[in-house]
């Protein structure tokens, strides 16, 4: 009998496969069920979500019967939850809803499940959206907002939006996402108001079945723009007021409001300190005002000035001082590296170095400065690197996890953010692949000790697999090389991107293609790339030694020295923190300029074995979703190769070294690569 229903389960799922998949279903894709009884402790609009994913997913023993049960027990905290031979137990509604679809992950990537507490690492699992209420998305590549468009009745909410934001909670909710901040940090500041807000409202709505909480980004004019005050000092009186009716306003038709996010006094957006207030006052204001209902700010810490020597030091500069002087539902926002989400940067020195205050990371999962939607790159490891990074705030072992999980510094709350990379197109992301940032987002927020080579596993099996029951020739023609190219794929990306710590020199504001050489004579200079490679005849790279603009030292002990010295320096990060000669003997013996040629060749040859990966999968993937891949790598392939030609030639100009002749040569002039600069990008999105 169990034989024949898992045959009839693996045709259906064949037959549900083998039409063709847009990917919008993402990696809750498979329907098909054998039959189950369901048993909960309890009814709620949660808990009957849980019980009918379990009806719709089962992959276990045919007719077994599994309990659901909300029950307090000291071991889970939060929204975690038991695995227990029997089923799912948790304290909360939520966590049963977790522990769900915890086990129909188990279920369907076919791993064992092994009776456990499974607790979140953070609190609050946000996604970012920086959407503008006119329907764009600042740095979004996935088409426009799901949440906000520009049309005559943009306000009105549909069926259709209703159902989309369901699915959109739903996703975020099999992953343990649990907060959404509905607008850009750019914010535009009639989000706050009555017609704006009822939108909110109807969000909120769809989104709290599945726990996902709505935060809104908050402009620190809003006082004198929506409010008509005359000033936004956040002491002034009628500035507290405003701030309070307005909490409580919203409050009174979301009562589960999240709060806000605040990106003040960075690039142009006001602040506390255009009142000679400091960030703490600011964000203290409005975490008063939030305070009685729950909420928390999230101010970010993403500062600099045009006038400072070094852009990577000035967070920390800011920020140290106030140490202390934020209230309890204040979490300071910091970006994983001092400077923008480059591909790569060491951690940033804020984490660990506040001790009395709560600090949560910023993630960009939208691939502002990793190619869009067009190139293939899994940013699991990336975020891997970083949550592991060892800060030695508390001695050895206090890695950035540590130190914003609440395991090292006590903190009222925890969090971790992740912008976001979600648009209309049919598949959400742009790109098929950039789906496993959402889920590595997801996971990684639950759980920051999981490793990448997990992650991806569970994300291709539950993304691709085709049937419930995969032969050994799935795993070994598919899933062992794709899981390696995703595995490989960033790397590759900082290969012919900016290889040995080389940062922010891509092409004006768009951020994708290459542009070392882009300076436009009136531009800020710490927007343009020759600020950060700093090349000229001797060699190439930012001095931020104790010789330099001393970034080092904000950086613990033993990290400080390590940096401090191009021969103990992580080749990863040499010329981060070093102004290095072209000839300067690396560790592997080559020549700094040789090297540099080393890598960009080898990025570029990285993705044209993605390329060749990929073709030999196509037996194993439906037709839809096989085309977008192989075209979009031909793009990556196309764009890696500018960069590298792009990069090494205008290096050269400075180096005067020739390409090592085992090394292909470039197949773009220079001159051209600058003359196109601004239209490329265009030309390449096909
Ligand atoms: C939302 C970078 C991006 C901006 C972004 C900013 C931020 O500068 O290019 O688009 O603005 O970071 O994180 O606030």
């Amino acid at each position: 009998m169990i034989k024949i229903v898992s045959s009839l389960l693996i045709l259906f799922c064949l037959s549900v496969n083998l039409q063709a998949e847009n990917g919008h279903a993402l990696w809750l894709r498979c329907q098909s069920s054998a039959p189950v009884s369901v048993v909960c402790s309890k009814k709620s609009i949660v808990t009957e979500i849980a019980r009918q994913e379990l009806l719709n997913g089962w992959q276990g023993q045919p007719g077994a019967s599994v309990k659901l049960i909300v029950k307090q027990d000291k071991e889970v905290k939060g929204d975690g939850y038991k695995l227990t031979p029997e089923g799912v137990q948790a304290n909360t509604d939520l966590g049963v809803l977790y522990g769900v679809y915890d086990l129909l992950r188990h279920q369907q990537t076919g791993e064992t499940i092994n009776p456990g507490v499974f607790n979140p690492s953070y609190e609050r699992r946000v996604l970012n959206h920086w959407d503008n209420q006119n329907g764009t998305i600042e740095r979004g590549y996935a088409g426009r907002s799901i949440f906000w468009r520009n049309t005559k009745d943009s306000l009105n909410v549909t069926e259709a939006d209703k159902k989309l934001w369901r699915e959109y909670a739903r996703a975020n909710a099999s992953v343990g996402i649990n907060g959404a901040v509905l607008n850009n940090v750019n914010a535009n500041a009639d989000v706050l108001t009555d017609v704006y807000l009822k939108r909110v409202k109807a969000i909120a709505d769809e989104f709290r079945p599945y726990g996902v909480k709505v935060y809104l980004s908050a402009k620190f004019s809003a006082p004198s723009q929506v409010g008509g005050l005359a000033t936004c000092d956040p002491l002034d009186p009628s500035v507290i007021k405003w701030w309070q009716a307005k909490v409580k306003e919203i409050y009174a038709i979301i009562p589960d409001f999240g709060g806000f996010l605040v990106k003040a006094n960075s690039e142009g957006q006001p602040g506390p300190q255009d009142y000679k207030r400091t960030h703490a006052d600011g964000a203290n204001m409005m975490a008063d005002a939030l305070k009685p209902y729950g909420g928390i700010v999230m101010w970010r810490a993403f500062v600099y000035s045009a006038s400072d020597n070094d852009r990577a030091k000035q967070a920390y500069e800011e920020f140290l001082p106030l140490d202390g002087q934020f209230r309890d539902n204040v979490i300071i926002q910091v970006k994983n590296g001092p400077v923008d989400f480059q591909p790569r940067e060491p951690f940033s020195p804020l984490f660990g170095a506040m001790k009395k205050t709560s600090l949560m990371p910023e993630i960009q999962i939208t691939q502002e400065y990793l190619g869009h939607s067009i190139h293939l790159v899994f940013l699991s490891t990336m975020w891997e690197e970083f949550l592991k990074s060892d800060t030695y705030q508390e001695g050895e072992g206090s890695t950035v996890a540590r130190c914003t999980d609440g395991s090292l510094f006590p903190q009222k709350h925890t969090a971790i953010a992740g912008v976001a990379n979600v648009g209309l197109d049919v598949n959400w992301c742009g790109h098929q692949f950039a789906q496993s940032n959402w889920y590595a987002f997801g996971r990684l927020a639950w759980d920051n000790k999981l490793t990448s080579g997990q992650i991806a596993d569970e994300w291709l099996k539950l993304t691709f697999k085709r049937t419930v029951v995969e032969n050994s020739d799935w795993q070994t023609n598919f899933l062992t090389p794709v899981k390696q190219m995703m595995l490989d794929s960033r790397e590759a990306a900082v290969n012919y991107m900016m290889p040995l710590g080389l940062h922010h020199i891509m092409s004006a504001n768009e951020h994708y293609g290459p542009g070392p050489w882009w300076a436009p004579k009136k531009m800020r200079k710490d927007w343009t790339p020759p600020y950060y490679h700093q090349a000229d005849s001797v060699g190439v790279g930012f001095d931020r030694t104790h010789a330099g603009s001393d970034a080092v030292s904000q950086y613990h002990e033993p990290l400080h020295t390590l940096f401090d010295k191009e021969q103990t320096c992580p080749d990863e990060y040499l010329l981060w923190f070093h102004h290095v000669p072209w000839s300067f003997k690396m560790k592997n013996g080559r020549s700094l300029w040789d090297e540099l040629c080393y890598r960009y060749n080898k990025g570029l040859h990285q993705v044209r074995d993605f390329q060749k990966i990929w073709d030999t999968v196509q037996p194993y993937v439906d037709e839809e979703r096989f085309v977008q891949v192989q075209s979009k790598l031909r793009s990556q392939s196309r764009n890696a190769q500018l960069w590298k030609d792009g990069c090494l030639l205008y290096f050269q100009q400075f180096s005067k070294m020739p390409i090592p002749y085992e090394i292909e040569r470039p197949v773009n002039n220079l001159e051209y690569l600058i003359r196109n600069d601004t239209t490329r990008h265009q030309n390449y999105e096909q």
